[in-house]
């Protein structure tokens, strides 16, 4: 089975535990209510992500899909420290993150540096 990650910029949140179960299913009902509007989809594989570039409004939530299998699992960072996701293994393991500040962030793969994205992140 795919795993499906969620996170806010603020809560790192863990599906496995009883208690992050019921946290992760709040955040299934917020990505689908109209709290997070839910935003382009990113492909992450071995050489690249796709789309490279994304222009947002704050609050808006983007879908990291991986899209193949990964010893480890693929994890998603920025230059700035502010954005790791969990480990995506296998094909179709996802992660959701609202980008809830302005600004610009370089964004890529830790195993694979240059395979990376620019989002631009802009007030509504
Ligand atoms: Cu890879």
């Amino acid at each position: 089975m795919p795993k499906r990650f969620f996170q806010t910029a603020h809560a790192l949140r863990s599906p496995h535990l009883p208690v992050g179960s019921w946290i992760a299913i709040a955040a299934v009902l917020i990505c689908a209510g109209a709290a997070g509007a839910h935003g382009q989809t990113i492909e992450i594989s071995h050489h690249e992500m796709k789309p490279t570039r994304l222009n947002l409004f704050v609050g808006t939530t983007v879908h990291f899909l991986n899209t193949v299998a990964m010893g480890g699992g693929h994890v998603v960072v920025d230059a700035g420290g502010t954005i790791k996701s969990p480990p995506l293994a296998k094909p179709g393991d996802e992660w959701h993150y609202t980008f809830d500040e302005e600004g610009e962030f370089e964004i890529f793969i830790a195993q694979h540096p240059k395979a990376k994205a620019r989002i631009r992140v802009v007030p509504k």
